[in-house]
């Protein structure tokens, strides 16, 4: 036993003295981002490597002898318009609030499920087209293998020699041409033979071949819970030839004795938008392939590559480089935790900013589920969108790790949803604005789905409000807050006309209420609640935003005055007897509940209620809650765990989640980790914890939504020294550069892009360089993107005991800054 834990003592100071040498400048030469691999992705989808250009995705098997090119395009989606609300809800409205008023929570669920559940569709699927294979003869001995994605270049690369010939295969989502190429390539004439087939999931689909020689793929999209598919897709490859002969036959393309192939994938469907479907697929297929197919891949490759890295290449970071760096990607993931290598956090944080390039960009559809990497023609959850965490979790690196153009297609569906949602407001429950619950789909469906436990939610439009205004904070684009003001007004408006008073309590409460997905046990494990924390804490903010938003604006100072009026009759959040933060008005919570939704924490992250320094007694209780749910659980939780413990400010737990998230799983297994392709797992795949992990990872570098500028704020002991840089704050505030080593700052560069006060907060002294007006942050910040909103003092159980956290040493600055100026900080 002794020896044992002397053993285990002894491993672990090891362990800590590698990861402490790592990281204290015994670096190994820096790693290109690559995730790569000595092996083909054989049968299995996780393996293989995800490859998009916001319209197209595709995953890249690496398989040698039979590839597989499988295919996506961003509105490849089953059903058509169409609307999913339960018009009952109104007229049993006042009998469901009554019920959960009354303790009869169990009831008030059994009519829920009647009367404000769909009786219509419960979501549409996002459907993939199928997949390219391409079958090579003769390939079955090979040697040399490599595949690797470079996430530097978005481009995929297959490498191997059979026959003694060497081949190599690249492939790439063109940003620019809207299409998918895939070059093969061998360093010997007349060397590449083999067949293009397609294979489809899809039931209606046809394959045919052109006497142009191309191979199509044609369909209407799935039936589902009684709506009719009617999205037309087309899907059509045309190769290029240098040497060699293309032929055909009805549903195969065959190529004999080729130097090289350039293969042109192109995909287009009939939609236009959520009520619109005339668009037309053929034609746009082959505008794209056309188009595309004049150029040579040499000519594309350089475009696609530029056009990708002006969004990647703003953000830099290195948390140090081991030797571990220099494994395969699958081996490094199985060893994350056991060996010191902080470069795979380099790799994982910046394959987040991949995913997010690849699979939104402006004018396309929002990162889903899967964001834009599918396979399965009944995918989980029909990856679509789960608006009570999941879709907005793949938003939260856009703005601060400085993709905030690509945060337009979630900005778009919240505008979207802000047209449907009012049908919703008006008929379920006779209120203005517009209301949406816990899903929605490509056809931007708002009513109630699955079953009370999961549909009876109506907080969406407050939390996805609050994205456009974040939108703002971090541009200060006054034209773009005038452009979506009114559904930020309309998403208040809905809350103004639904929250109805306590019969108890007296406060303004939403009923009927959830806190997503969780059920207390006091409540017969029925989710039905009335004022829920993390639905107060949205209306909250929601109402808050407004206000200031008007103000801006100069405009609705009534309606502004009601919202504030209203503001404060919401409940306030109450300390329970456990000393946590209560999720339900009662104080009801089991400290062995474990579930994956921490939701009240939201107002920790990603709102700023809740707080280390304005509310140290909410910051004791969010501590417990988070220690009472433990660490390990889904994918996405684990990645939100990340954020909270970033704003905990305690870098080695927020790392802990990291390790957490970063152990590796295989498809069909249990629990939350990382798959070899570094896709996120749940499990099955989801690429929410994906982006909710870089986010995390820079919550934990910087943060700024506290109403200052924090660096620092949560670093780890294993990364006692690196550099980041091009990270954002709101405010317009640019971290150019910030170096830090024996966890002390050591330089910091700041690009103020809208003037204004800095505030800043670093963890030791330092001095402007070349400059003054450096002075002790006094009084509130003056800086018009940093004003928070004063918690409301909290309500405290005289059964807990609330220790506010001890907290490191700080100090805080205020710089007057000017627009277009950049000021450099380094330690005194
Ligand atoms: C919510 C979560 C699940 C899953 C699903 C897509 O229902 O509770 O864990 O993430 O969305």
């Amino acid at each position: 036993m002794m020896i044992n834990h002397a053993l285990r003592k002894c491993g672990f100071l090891v362990l800590l003295f590698l990861m402490l040498l790592a990281t204290n400048g015994l670096a190994q030469p820096k790693q290109p981002l690559k995730l790569w691999y000595k092996q083909p992705s054989g049968r299995v989808w996780e393996n293989a490597l995800p490859i998009g250009n916001g319209r197209m995705g595709a995953m890249i098997y690496g398989n040698v002898e039979k590839e597989i090119i499988q295919l996506n395009e961003h509105t490849v989606w089953s059903g058509g318009p169409n609307r999913n609300d339960n018009p009952l809800a109104l007229d049993s409205l006042a009998l469901v609030r009554q019920l959960i008023f009354d303790g009869k929570q169990k009831d008030a669920e059994r009519l829920a499920n009647r009367v404000i559940i769909t009786k219509k569709s419960h979501g549409q699927k996002f459907e993939p087209i199928g997949s390219l294979q391409l079958a090579f003869e003769g390939h079955e001995n090979f040697s040399d293998y490599r595949r690797e994605l470079d996430i530097e270049r978005a481009v995929a690369t297959t490498t191997y020699t059979a026959n003694g010939v060497t081949y190599t295969r690249q492939a790439i989502a063109s940003f620019p041409d809207r299409v998918v190429v895939v070059r093969l390539s061998a360093n010997k004439a007349g060397s590449l033979s083999f067949a293009a087939t397609f294979a489809t999931p899809q039931k209606r689909a046809t394959i045919a071949t052109t006497p142009a020689k191309e191979l199509t793929i044609s369909g209407i999209t799935s039936d589902h819970e009684s709506v009719k598919g009617m999205v037309q897709y087309k899907g059509i490859v045309r190769m290029k030839l240098e040497g060699g002969t293309l032929a055909a036959n009805d549903t195969a393309l065959m190529v004999k004795g080729a130097n090289a192939v350039t293969i042109y994938i192109s995909a287009a469907t009939n939609f236009n938008n959520y009520n619109d479907l005339g668009g037309d697929a053929d034609k746009r297929a082959a505008d794209y392939l056309n188009k595309a197919y004049a150029k040579s891949f040499a000519a594309m490759l350089p475009a696609h590559v530029a056009a990708y890295q002006k969004y990647f290449n703003r953000v830099k970071l290195d948390l140090g480089t081991t030797e571990a760096a220099s494994l395969p990607t699958d081996e490094r993931l199985k060893a994350f935790n056991k060996v010191a290598d902080p470069n795979f956090v380099t790799l994982y944080y910046q394959f987040g900013r991949y995913l997010l390039i690849s699979s939104s960009q402006p004018g396309g559809q929002p990162a889903n589920l899967q964001g834009i990497w599918n396979d399965k023609i009944n995918p989980p959850w029909d990856s679509k969108y789960t608006i009570n965490i999941n879709a907005q979790m793949n938003y939260w690196p856009a703005e601060k790790t400085a993709l905030p153009e690509l945060h337009e297609p979630f900005l778009r569906m919240t505008r979207e949803l802000a047209q449907t949602g009012q049908q919703t407001a008006r008929d379920m429950y006779g209120a203005r604005g517009w209301a949406a619950h816990h899903n929605t789909d490509i056809w931007r469906a708002t009513g109630a789905i699955d079953g009370a436990t999961w549909g009876v939610w109506s907080a969406a439009g407050g939390w996805m409000s609050q994205h456009l205004w974040e939108h703002y904070l971090y541009s200060g684009d006054k034209a773009f807050l005038a452009q979506v003001y009114p559904v930020i007004k309309g998403a208040a408006t809905f809350y103004v006309d639904f929250l109805v008073e306590h019969p108890k309590h007296g406060w303004l409460v939403i009923n009927p209420d959830s806190s997503p997905e969780n059920a207390p046990a006091a409540h017969q494990g029925s989710s039905l609640d009335a004022g829920t924390t993390m639905t107060n804490q949205i209306i909250f903010e929601l109402f808050s935003t407004a206000i200031r938003a008007a103000k801006i604006l100069n405009k609705d100072a009534a309606f502004s005055d009601t919202l504030a009026q209203l503001r404060k009759r919401l409940p306030p959040m109450q300390i329970g007897q456990h000393g946590q933060l209560q999720e339900w008005l009662d104080d009801i919570d089991d400290p062995k509940d474990e579930h994956r939704h921490i939701s009240h924490l939201y107002g920790l992250f990603p709102a700023n209620q809740i707080s280390a320094y304005r509310t140290p007694e909410l910051h004791s209780a969010a501590k417990t809650t988070l220690t009472h749910r433990g660490d390990v659980s889904t994918g996405w939780s684990m990645g939100w765990k990340v954020n909270w413990w970033a704003r905990m400010l305690d870098g080695n737990h927020a790392y802990k989640l990291i390790q957490n998230q970063l152990s590796p799983v295989t498809p069909g297994s249990r629990g939350g980790g990382t798959y070899n392709n570094l896709f996120d797992a749940h499990p099955p795949f989801q690429i929410d914890g994906n982006f909710g992990c870089t986010s995390g990872i820079t919550e934990m570098l910087m943060q700024s939504a506290g109403g200052e500028v924090h660096l620092l704020p949560a670093l780890p002991d294993v990364w006692q020294a690196g550099s980041v840089s091009g990270i954002r704050a709101i405010g317009g505030f640019e971290l150019v550069q910030m170096e830090w080593k024996e966890g002390k700052l050591v330089k910091a560069v700041v690009r103020s892009k809208l003037g204004g006060n800095l505030r800043l907060r670093v963890p030791n002294a330092v001095k402007l360089v070349g400059g003054t007006g450096l002075r002790p942050a006094t009084g509130n910040n003056a800086n018009i993107y940093y004003q928070v909103d004063a918690t409301p003092t909290p309500i405290i159980s005289e059964k807990a005991k609330v220790q506010p956290i001890a907290l490191q040493e700080t100090v805080v600055y205020d710089l007057p800054t000017v627009g277009g100026k950049t000021y450099t900080f380094v330690a005194q």
